[in-house]
């Protein structure tokens, strides 16, 4: 019976029918969208963070007013994605606490510190880039809710790509300092980007699954090298080079190749030995507390609106 219906379930995902929250899935398809999904709605809570260090010190007020929107989107994105982990059975509370007490993983590239203005375009340029090329992937993905997330997480998205890639274009054609800014930033930002699509596909335990089940619909390795293939040719027109030497053009495959990325630093960083891992986690846990009597308050009005329905 167990087989009938996973042939079935299987089936439906082959003929590219999208699985609804009510629908009979594998308790193992359950899980990993699970895992992914809170893991995804976590990077963008803590995601907030590092450029929200830098909505006071902007360099302009239209520059403030980009910033407040963008993370103001990220705030956006980790709700329409804690919904949509919550059509498959796990409470928000439960999801949060995960975070909070340092079980969940997030976003490798969120545990870096932004030292300068110039990291703010970096991050919407390049980090958004590698983002839009994961969820673009994601949004064909088999699961109804997680799938059209996605749609207009991308569409949001490419403002971000779009003003990230402005501001850093106008820096690497600015003044001396501001150049020397800019690579820098990249220098910094540039393995952590290339880590973000996620270990290479020889080292990547959940893919083989996940793309069967159609919850991946490429892999870790396939997107880095969409990211690379778009973004080495801008960075190089623009003058800034990443700092790889052995980054090289292949002719034959019409890639842009890299040489070895520093996989320790990765593994380190996604299990809580980054540079920022403590610090991102104490501002989550102090947000949560300092909303405490929000989440009271509406809870006191909700049950007085139960009761005045009730008399
Ligand atoms: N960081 O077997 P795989 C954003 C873990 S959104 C941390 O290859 P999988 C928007 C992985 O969990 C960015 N951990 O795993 C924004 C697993 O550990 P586990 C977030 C990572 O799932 C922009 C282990 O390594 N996006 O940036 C990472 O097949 C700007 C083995 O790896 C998503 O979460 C990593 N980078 O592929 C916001 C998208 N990579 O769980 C603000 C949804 C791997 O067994 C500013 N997720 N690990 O303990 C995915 O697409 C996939 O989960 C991957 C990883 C591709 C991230």
């Amino acid at each position: 019976d167990y087989g009938e219906r996973l042939a079935e379930f299987e089936a439906r995902i082959a003929r590219g029918e999208k699985i609804e929250p009510g629908d009979w899935m594998p308790a193992e398809y359950r899980r990993q969208l699970i895992r992914m999904i809170s893991q995804h709605a976590h990077s963008e809570w803590v995601g907030m963070l590092p450029e929200g260090a830098w909505i006071t010190r902007a360099p302009s007020l239209r520059r403030k007013l980009i910033l407040l929107a963008k993370v103001q989107d990220e705030a956006g994105h980790g709700q329409y994605l804690y919904h949509a982990a919550e059509t498959l059975g796990v409470s928000r509370e439960e999801m949060v606490a995960a975070l909070l007490e340092g079980r969940a993983k997030y976003s490798n590239i969120f545990n870096y510190p932004t030292l300068t203005w110039a990291d703010i375009g970096i991050i919407g340029w390049l980090v958004d880039g590698m983002a839009i090329k994961n969820q673009t992937m994601l949004a064909q993905c088999s699961y109804g809710p997680y799938s059209r997330a996605m749609v207009r997480i991308c569409a949001e998205e490419t403002f971000h790509h779009k003003q990230g890639k402005e501001a850093v274009l106008l820096y690497a054609k600015g003044s001396p300092k501001q150049r020397r800014m800019v690579q820098d930033a990249l220098n910094r930002w540039w393995w952590p980007t290339l880590m973000m699509a996620g270990p290479h596909d020889s080292d990547s335990p959940h893919s083989p699954l996940l793309l069967r089940w159609g919850i991946k619909t490429k892999t870790n390795d396939q997107i880095r090298q969409e990211f690379l293939n778009e973004h080495v040719p801008e960075l190089l027109e623009a003058g800034l080079v990443p700092p790889d030497p052995e980054l090289r053009y292949d002719e034959g495959t019409g890639n842009w190749v890299h040489g070895p990325i520093p996989w320790d630093e990765f593994w380190k960083v996604i299990n809580g030995e980054g540079p920022m891992n403590r610090h991102r986690l104490a501002a989550r846990r102090r947000a949560h507390e300092e909303g405490h009597w929000v989440r009271e308050a509406m809870e006191a009005h909700a049950l007085r609106r139960l009761a005045q329905a009730a008399d």
